[in-house]
C-alpha cells in the first residue's frame, strides 16, 4: 500500500502529456503492485524463456551443461527451434572466441560455446537480430580485482562486505549459501566475458598464502571453474619473512627463491588451473624489491619463474611513487621504461588508466605504448572510489572508452592505449586487462542499481575493446529495465513507446553522467581535490601538517593570487615530455592543449583566455554550476521514467540521485568558494549563489578524520 500511496502521489504531479499520464495513472494504480518489486540481484540476467529450444550437444562437461541450461532458461528466439553446439578447432576462432552460424554456435574450447550462449541470449534478450558472426576477446585474461581483506572489508568499497571473505569463528567455513553467491557472481562474470577474479586486495595480508586460507580459495576455485573463471591471487611480496620463517625476501637469495618454488607448487597442487599473483610492491608502503636494492624486474621475474611451469602469470602493478620526486604524475614512467625488455614473458606490467589515481578524469597514463618490449595492461577502477561510490550515479564505461580510444603516437597514429595493450601493435605474449571490482553483500550486490552497468560495462569492453559506451548502455538498460512480466509490459506499452519515454531518456543520463560528475568536482584538469581520505566530498583546502604533501589537494591544485594548476610543462615538472609527439608538444602549449586537461598540466592566470572568451575563474564557475544542474536534470530524466521501473528500484534510485545532488551543490560551493579566495573575483551573476557556507564545510570535513 504505501508504494501504491506514494506512486499515485507522484504521479498526480506530473503534468505534461496529461493523456499519456493519466493511463499510467490508472495502469499503475491498478497494476502498479503487480510491477513486481526487484532488488536487483538478479542483475541483467532477468530474462526468463519465452519458448522452447532443442539443444544439440555432442560434448559433456560441467561448462556445457551450464551452456545448455542458459539456452533453456533464456530462449527468447523461435519455439521449438534447434540449436546445435559444436567444440571444433577453427583457426578464425581466437582464445575462447565463437562463432554463430545459422544451425548454432561453434568454438574451441567449452567456455567458447559457453561465451556464444551469452551472446546469442542478449542479442534475442535486446532485440538485436542475430546475425553469422565470429566474435574474439580483445584480451585473453580478463580480470576482476577484488580489494577484499581477510576479514572481510573492502577497501574502497561501497557495497557491503565481501563475498569471499569474513571475520570471526566462520571465517574459512564454506556454506551453501557462500556458494551460491559465488556461483552467481560466476554466472555474472561469465555472462559478460570475465575470465578471471584476484580474490584479495593488492595491499595484501601474508594470510593469504597459508594452507587454510588456500583451502578457501580451492573452494571458491571449484565452484567459479565451470564458468570459466580462474582464481589469482595478490601476494605480499614480504611473505616468505613474515610467514615463512626466512630471514630476508630479497628476490635474489636462493632461499627466497626456493620458498616461492614450493609455495607455487602447494598453490597447483590445489587449484591446478589457478591463475597467478597480483603484486603492488614497493607502493604505498607495500614491501617490494626495492627495500633490498633490487629492482622491479628482478622481484616480478623471480615470482613468474615460479608460476612459468604451471602457466601462472605475474601482473606486476605500476602505481609506484614517492613523496620526493616534484611530481607524482611522472614516477611510474620514470621507473619502468628503462626496465622495459627486462621483464620475463608471463610478466605483464598492469598499469591505471591515467599517470596519478583514477581521478574523474585524467589524460591517458604515458606508460602505454612507451613500453614496447613489455606486456601491458590497463588498470581501470569500476568501484567509484573517486567519482561518487555508491551515491552517485555514474556510467564509467565513457571514461574508459576514452582512455581506450586516447592515441599515444607511440608507433605513429592510430597507436591507441587499447591497441598498445591488445597485442595488435606489440607482440605481447599475455594480453590482459584488470577491473577493481565494485561487488560485495549488498543485495544489489553494487550499492547503487546503476553501479551494476560498470561492472557490466567492465566485462563488455574487455571482451570487446572497440565497443561504444553508447553501445554498452543500450544493452545494459534493455536486460536491467526492459519489461518482464506481463503487467510490466502492458504498463510500457510497445516497445517504441518504452524506448521513446525509457530506454532513450536513461541512456542519455547514463552517457552525460561522467561528465556530469567531472563538471560538479572537477572539471578543465582539476584532480585530486577531495577532502581527507576518503575521496567523497570536496577538500580542496586539506592540508593536514602530518598528511605527506602528495597526498593533499593543494600539491595538485596549487592556486594562488597568480592562478591556478600544475605546471607539468616543459618549465614545470615536464611530464609533458613522457608524451610522444605531436602530444607532448601540444599539451604543452596551453592554446592547443585540450581544455579538459588545461589544469593538469598548467598554472594559469585567474583571467587566462579560454575559447568561449570568458575568463578562465568565470569557466571555472560555469563548469562547476553546469554540473549541478546535469544532477538536477538527471532527478527529472528518473522521476519521469517512474511508471516503468519496479517500485523498488524506482524508489532507491530517486533516494540516491537526492543524496548526489545535495553532494554536488557541496562540491559546488566549496570549490567555488575557496579559489575565489585567490581569484578574488564575483561569481558570474547569472549563476545560482552557493547555499553553503565556506567556514562550516571546511569544519565539517576537519570533523570527520
Ligand atoms: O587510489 C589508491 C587508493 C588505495 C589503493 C591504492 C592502490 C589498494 O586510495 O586505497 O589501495 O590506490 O591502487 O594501490
Amino acid at each position: 500500500m504505501r508504494n501504491a500511496g506514494l506512486n499515485v502521489l507522484y504521479l498526480s504531479g506530473i503534468n505534461n502529456n496529461v493523456m499519456k499520464v493519466s493511463v499510467y495513472l490508472f495502469l499503475f494504480v491498478f497494476t502498479g503492485l503487480n510491477l513486481h518489486a526487484e532488488d536487483g540481484h538478479d542483475l541483467w540476467l532477468r530474462n526468463k524463456s519465452s519458448g522452447h529450444v532443442n539443444v544439440e550437444c555432442s560434448g559433456n562437461s560441467p561448462t556445457l551443461s551450464i551452456a545448455i541450461q542458459e539456452l533453456q532458461q533464456g530462449w527468447q528466439g523461435a519455439d521449438n527451434a534447434k540449436v546445435v553446439l559444436i567444440v571444433k578447432k577453427d583457426k578464425s576462432i581466437k582464445y575462447d572466441g565463437f562463432k554463430i552460424s545459422r544451425d548454432g554456435i561453434q568454438a574451441n574450447t567449452d567456455l567458447g560455446i559457453l561465451y556464444g550462449v551469452y551472446e546469442l541470449l542478449r542479442h534475442q534478450q535486446t532485440g538485436e537480430s542475430v546475425e553469422v558472426m565470429i566474435s574474439n576477446p580483445s584480451y585473453e585474461v580478463r580480470v576482476l580485482n577484488h580489494w577484499d581483506n581477510p576479514d572481510g572489508t573492502i577497501e574502497r568499497g561501497y557495497a557491503g562486505h565481501s563475498i569471499f571473505w569474513r571475520k570471526g569463528d566462520s571465517s574459512l567455513v564454506v556454506t551453501e549459501s557462500d556458494k551460491l553467491l559465488w556461483q552467481q557472481y560466476a554466472r555474472a562474470n561469465a555472462s559478460v566475458g570475465i575470465n578471471g577474479s584476484v580474490l584479495n586486495n593488492v595491499n595484501a595480508s601474508p594470510l593469504m598464502l597459508t594452507k587454510e586460507y588456500l583451502e578457501k580459495v580451492k573452494a571458491i576455485a571449484e565452484v567459479l571453474r565451470p564458468y570459466g573463471i580462474k582464481t589469482y591471487l595478490s601476494v605480499k611480496f614480504s611473505s616468505p619473512s613474515l610467514t615463512g620463517g626466512l630471514k630476508t625476501s630479497d628476490p635474489l637469495d636462493p632461499e627466497v627463491i626456493k620458498w616461492w618454488k614450493n609455495k607455487v607448487k602447494e598453490i597447483y597442487s590445489i587449484i591446478p588451473d589457478f591463475g597467478g599473483f597480483l603484486v603492488k610492491a614497493s607502493s604505498e608502503g607495500q614491501p617490494g624489491p626495492q627495500d633490498y636494492g633490487r629492482s622491479h624486474a628482478d622481484g616480478a621475474n623471480m615470482l613468474a619463474d615460479a608460476l612459468k611451469p604451471f602457466g601462472g602469470i605475474v601482473m606486476w602493478r605500476a602505481f609506484v611513487y614517492s613523496p620526493n620526486d616534484k611530481d607524482r604524475a611522472r614516477q611510474a614512467y620514470i621507473e619502468f621504461v628503462p626496465l622495459d625488455g627486462q621483464f620475463h614473458d608471463n610478466v605483464i606490467i598492469q598499469v591505471k588508466n591515467g599517470p596519478v589515481d583514477f581521478q574523474p578524469r585524467e589524460p591517458f597514463s604515458p606508460l602505454f605504448g612507451a613500453m614496447k618490449k613489455t606486456s601491458v595492461m590497463a588498470e581501470l577502477q569500476i568501484t567509484q572510489e573517486y567519482l561518487g561510490q555508491s551515491v552517485h550515479l555514474v556510467f564509467l564505461a565513457t571514461m574508459w572508452e576514452e582512455c581506450l580510444q586516447s592515441d599515444t603516437y607511440q608507433e605513429g597514429t592510430g597507436s591507441t592505449v587499447a591497441r598498445c595493450t591488445d597485442g595488435s601493435i606489440y607482440p605481447q605474449k599475455h594480453t590482459a586487462i584488470a577491473g577493481v571490482a565494485n561487488t560485495g553483500l549488498d543485495t544489489n550486490w553494487c550499492g547503487h542499481h546503476f553501479a551494476q552497468a560498470n561492472w557490466y560495462a567492465f566485462g563488455r569492453l574487455a571482451w570487446n575493446n572497440g565497443l561504444t559506451s553508447e553501445k554498452i548502455a543500450d544493452e545494459w538498460i534493455k536486460l536491467t529495465f526492459s519489461p518482464v512480466t506481463p503487467q510490466q509490459k502492458e504498463t510500457a506499452g510497445s516497445s517504441s513507446d518504452w524506448a521513446e519515454h525509457f530506454l532513450i531518456p536513461v541512456k542519455q543520463m547514463m552517457l552525460q553522467s561522467r561528465e556530469a560528475a567531472i563538471n560538479y568536482m572537477m572539471p578543465l584538469g582539476f584532480h585530486h581535490l577531495f577532502a581527507a581520505n576518503e575521496h567523497y566530498g570536496p577538500g580542496p583546502w586539506w592540508a593536514p601538517k602530518r598528511v605527506r604533501q602528495d597526498w593533499t589537494p593543494p600539491y595538485y591544485h596549487r592556486a594562488d593570487t597568480t592562478g591556478v594548476g600544475f605546471d607539468r610543462t616543459r618549465s614545470g615538472s615536464d611530464a609533458v615530455s613522457q608524451y610522444h609527439e605531436p602530444l607532448g608538444s601540444q599539451f604543452n602549449d596551453p592554446q592547443t592543449c585540450p581544455e579538459e586537461y588545461l589544469l593538469w598540466f598548467h598554472h594559469l592566470p585567474w583571467d587566462y583566455k579560454m575559447k568561449s572568451g570568458r575568463t578562465l575563474w568565470d569557466e571555472i564557475c560555469y563548469h562547476y554550476d553546469t554540473g549541478l544542474q546535469q544532477v538536477r536534470g538527471f532527478q527529472k530524466t528518473w522521476d519521469k521514467v517512474e511508471p516503468f521501473v519496479d517500485p523498488e528500484r524506482f524508489t532507491h534510485v530517486q533516494s540516491k540521485l537526492r543524496s548526489q545532488c545535495i553532494n554536488a551543490q557541496v562540491w559546488k560551493d566549496a570549490c567555488l568558494l575557496y579559489f575565489q579566495q585567490f581569484s578574488r573575483k564575483p561569481i558570474p551573476y547569472d549563476i545560482e549563489r552557493p547555499v553553503y557556507d565556506l567556514d562550516e564545510m571546511i569544519k565539517t570535513d576537519m570533523r570527520r578524520l
